[in-house]
């Protein structure tokens, strides 16, 4: 988009200083991110985001889901005297002369603002050493969200649903729009292999057995801030905040941060489950979650490691069979290449799984 409809949105929004310049940023695979650059040295930075919505429908649900969280955790990071509160959680801005946080344009398209935090960076890997801290920060994120006041809502119904998920899968199938079922038989057959096992949260859920919370839902290494000594500072990208199981957020951090390859490595080789990554995680994780989780949410986390890896696999499988039309490809066996990628990092955290139940039970 050109700077001129860039800046022309940028200025609906109750900013300081003079836009200098809007550059794109970061990669995230739905949304298309920018960083307002000011001129003034004094003024802060923003970050411009377009809202993907034909993915999230509900752009205002998602809006008032977002402030919820983020002011009730700007209030407990305040009650627990936490200095530079800023740059541990994400700060929108209004319309100017409203108090609405987004903005449509005569296109139908949906913008909103944030501040850009200064001094900070995103990574794609962690280390066993930060991999604790980083645990210990969602335990914190849940813990810290148990008692928001409202209501929130699910901005993607059924997100992290596995059944829905294998549904979807099998519908593309059905469908064939794209014509790739046939080359991906040998695939399909494996994750019906799991499919039953890989669906015990839904049936714990019916049984009463397991509750859901509140949970960030895209825990992903790179949606997570970072000073520059390496410490935790924010969880970012809260449009998938809602009520879930809390293996989400475990699961789907590790289905990145354990991953010794990358998420769409070519070279399954480099693909492996990392147990060091695992067990430091874990034990950050348990260190501030304990206090609420039952011994049914403790006991399945190993199930949860694998369970990310699993749902990623059908998802971007379910994409490339309907001819890639919901994540950003860069090529046109790119979801291809992810589901394999994820199904190998599956299979290797399938081959260590009773080291992590044995771990987990002797946290
Ligand atoms: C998407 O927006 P981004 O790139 O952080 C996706 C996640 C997937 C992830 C895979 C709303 O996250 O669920 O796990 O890609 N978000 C949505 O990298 O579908
Ligand atoms: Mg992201």
């Amino acid at each position: 988009m050109e700077q001129k409809d860039l800046k022309e949105i940028v200025s609906q929004f109750d900013i300081q200083g003079t836009v200098a310049e809007i550059k794109p940023l970061g990669d995230g695979l739905i949304n298309d991110t920018y960083k307002v650059v000011t001129a003034e040295s004094d003024k802060p930075d923003y970050v411009l985001q377009h809202i993907n919505n034909a993915i999230f429908q509900n752009v205002e649900m998602l809006m008032d889901n977002i402030l919820a969280v983020t002011t009730h955790i700007r209030q407990k990071l305040e009650a627990k005297g936490e200095t530079d509160i800023d740059r541990k959680v994400l700060t929108f801005v209004p319309l100017k002369g409203e108090n609405k946080y987004f903005y449509q344009r005569p296109d139908g398209s949906y913008w909103r603002i944030m501040l850009f935090i200064p001094d900070a960076v995103t990574k794609s890997a962690v280390t066993p050493e930060s991999s604790f801290e980083v645990g210990e920060t969602f335990g914190n994120f849940q813990a810290m969200l148990a008692d928001i006041p409202v209501q929130l809502g699910e901005t993607i119904p059924d997100f992290h649903n596995m059944e829905f998920r294998l549904q979807q899968l099998r519908d593309a199938i059905k469908e064939d729009k794209a014509g790739r079922v046939a080359e991906v038989k040998d695939l399909i057959a494996e994750i019906e292999k799991r499919a039953d096992e890989m669906c015990k949260g839904e049936r714990l859920y019916r049984e009463g057995k397991l509750p859901k919370r509140i949970c960030h839902c895209d825990t992903k290494v790179d949606n997570m801030m970072f000073d520059k000594d390496g410490n935790v500072l924010c969880v970012i990208d809260l449009d998938t905040v809602m009520p879930n199981f809390v293996f989400s957020d475990f699961g789907d951090f590790l289905r990145s941060a354990a991953n010794t390859g990358k998420e769409d490595d070519k070279d399954l080789d480099n693909v492996n489950f990392n147990m060091e990554i695992f067990k430091s995680f874990a034990k950050g994780y348990l260190k501030s979650a304990r206090v609420f989780l039952t011994p049914v949410e403790i006991e399945n986390l190993p199930y949860a490691a694998k369970l990310f890896p699993y749902m990623q696999a059908v998802r971007f499988l379910a994409d490339y069979i309907n001819g890639d039309t919901y994540y950003k490809t860069a090529y046109p066996e790119h979801n291809l290449v992810r589901t394999k990628a994820q199904f190998k990092l599956l299979l290797s955290a399938e081959a260590q799984e009773e080291e992590m139940k044995a771990f987990i039970a002797s946290c």
